[in-house]
């Protein structure tokens, strides 16, 4: 079959730091091509929306896959499926990613008929079967779809993480894949899933808090196979098992490969593996992202975030030693007050790490969800991309967002200035030279995107679809409730390692 897959567009309030390859979509497009079919991959990220409207009419798919890993591109992703039922009747039309998972009967009922099925949980293990289906017929026997007909078996989880490689022959423009200096960057995968339970994340939850590695010889082999000079790390949390972060770099020191790295990992583990990553700064980590959440006991209690504030600092410290640069993230609670805004920028500017603030988002698949949902003030899926307030703030919601904006642009121009320490003339030169525009374009962009009036105006849009409520129960779901892959089945028990730390 000719089978198209599609990322939808970047968000606005990532894109100044970020945009990265989708690999769970590459790998979706190599177990369709693995099985014979012929697959194109348009990634709006970095391609434009013209360009997909040609090629669906050059290429006339007879499947096209949208992948769904945000919340935010639910009504973008909806809006293609009616486009591309309009100009291809017959072509089958699918769903799949993170999010859509979570609240796949809800999304179909709102394409109105424009899409005939939605994979929950990993797409690798379900596609062939799927398409398969489109042709044959069968759908509901599909592990993990939902269709008008209903809901096939459980979603299964890949046996091995060795294979299929990510289709990245298939991208175009990866020059535009950039986070922050890593300017172009490419992305690998070597573990998926998290052991720990974070009330406000859904990563735990999508695998069932299962953990799956790939094996080092793999992971040197798809890392010698990356043509970028950098390379984000997208493991939920880096080198859990300090064995197997020794194990992959032995085998790129065996390669020889190097490159520069960004990972991203949490406090409890940098202190307790502090070999790994020493060996992984030597290797070429320059990056790091650490989910701090909060600078006080009481918030990461409320987060379950298993870690103390001493933890925090402790790691930060370690981190300054072996010369690797932190981005910390801070969750910022509707909560808060002028005062505690005031607080973080103290704190912001006190240390010399990168501060990211993102806003409590209570979102399907966490268990924040059921206890925080009931309260949204707004529904659009398009603010679910924890930048904007969905819950009531205690500040008047104008007040809120100016003083969110002020602390961002505090810490924005600290890190420029930090940038400008470390050499970020020198670094956008190269770029430049070597035709790199994207960090450039970062430095710049700010003011535009980080404004008070500008997130305000997002609340006042029309909207047209919009995201569920939780089912009503008289006490919270359990965690097996919560679940995406209930059970590890299918993958070996030496991959299985379900105990955090
Ligand atoms: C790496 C990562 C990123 C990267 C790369 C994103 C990219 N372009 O793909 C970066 C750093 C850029 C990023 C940014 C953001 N991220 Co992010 N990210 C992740 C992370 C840690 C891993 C994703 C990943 O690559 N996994 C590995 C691949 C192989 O798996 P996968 O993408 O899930 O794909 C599999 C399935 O989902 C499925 N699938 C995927 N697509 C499709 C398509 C079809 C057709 C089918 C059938 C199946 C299918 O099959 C794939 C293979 O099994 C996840 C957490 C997680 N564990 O999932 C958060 C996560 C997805 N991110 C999240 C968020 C909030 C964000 C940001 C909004 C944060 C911000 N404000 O800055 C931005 C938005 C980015 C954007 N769209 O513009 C949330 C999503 C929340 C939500 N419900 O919407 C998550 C779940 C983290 C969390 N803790 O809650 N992110
Ligand atoms: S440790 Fe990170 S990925 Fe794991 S549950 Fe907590 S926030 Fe999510």
């Amino acid at each position: 079959m000719r089978v198209m897959l599609v990322h939808p567009s970047a968000l606005m309030y990532s894109e100044i730091f970020l945009r990265l390859e989708p690999l769970g979509l590459e790998r979706v497009a190599a177990a369709a091509r693995n099985v014979g079919h012929e697959v194109r991959v348009v990634d709006l990220q970095v391609l434009s929306r013209s360009l997909l409207d040609r090629e669906m009419a050059e290429f006339a798919p007879e499947a096209l896959g949208l992948s769904l890993n945000y919340l935010a591109n639910v009504p973008e992703a909806i809006e293609i499926a009616h486009q591309a039922k309009a100009m291809l009747p017959e072509c089958f039309v699918f769903l799949g990613g993170h999010s859509i998972s979570f609240i796949a009967e809800h999304v179909l009922e709102q394409a109105d008929g424009t899409v005939d099925a939605i994979v929950r949980g990993e797409g690798e293990p379900a596609l062939p079967f799927l398409l398969d289906a489109a042709r044959d017929g069968g759908l509901k026997t599909v592990p993990g779809v939902v269709c008008t007909e209903g809901r096939g078996p459980a979603p299964k989880l890949l046996d091995s993480l060795d294979d299929p490689l990510p289709a990245r022959d298939l991208m175009r423009k990866r020059k535009r894949y950039f986070i922050g200096e890593l300017d172009p960057c490419a992305s690998i995968e070597f573990t998926r899933g998290c052991p720990w339970d974070c009330s406000f994340c859904s990563a735990w939850t999508f695998y069932g808090r299962s953990y799956r590695k790939a094996s080092p010889q793999a992971a040197g082999a798809e890392m010698a196979s990356i043509r970028e000079p950098n390379v984000f790390i997208v493991d939920d949390v880096a080198f859990i098992r300090p064995e197997h972060g020794h194990g992959i770099a032995a085998e790129l020191e065996r390669r020889r490969i190097r490159k520069r790295y960004y990972l991203e990992t949490r406090s409890d583990v940098l202190l307790r593996n502090r070999e790994v990553f020493e060996r992984w700064a030597r290797l070429g980590l320059r990056y790091m992202f650490l989910g701090m959440e909060a600078i006080d006991a009481e918030g990461l209690d409320l987060y379950r975030k298993r870690v103390t504030p001493d933890d925090n600092f402790r790691a930060l410290e370690m981190a300054r030693q072996m010369g690797i640069m932190v981005a910390i993230n801070l969750i910022v609670d509707p909560a808060w007050d002028e005062e505690r805004f005031r607080v973080v920028r103290e704190f912001a500017l006190a240390v010399p790490e990168i501060v990211h603030l993102t806003v409590m988002t209570p979102y399907p698949g966490t268990e924040i969800w059921h206890t925080e949902a009931r309260q949204l003030t707004t529904r659009d899926y398009r603010l679910f991309d924890i930048q904007h307030a969905v819950v009531p703030t205690k500040l008047p919601l104008d007040v809120f967002y100016r003083e969110l904006v002020r602390t961002q642009a505090v810490i924005n121009r600290k890190h420029l200035g930090l940038r400008t320490a470390f050499g970020a003339l020198g670094v956008l030169g190269r770029n430049l030279a070597r035709g790199q525009t994207n960090f450039a374009r970062m430095l710049w962009k700010f003011g535009s995107v980080y404004n008070v009036q500008r997130q305000l105006a997002d609340h006042h849009r029309h909207v047209e679809y919009e995201l569920p409520l939780p089912p009503s129960r008289e006490s919270p779901p359990g965690r097996q409730d919560l679940y995406i892959h209930t059970k590890a089945a299918t993958h070996s028990r030496r991959q299985a390692d379900p105990e955090p730390g």
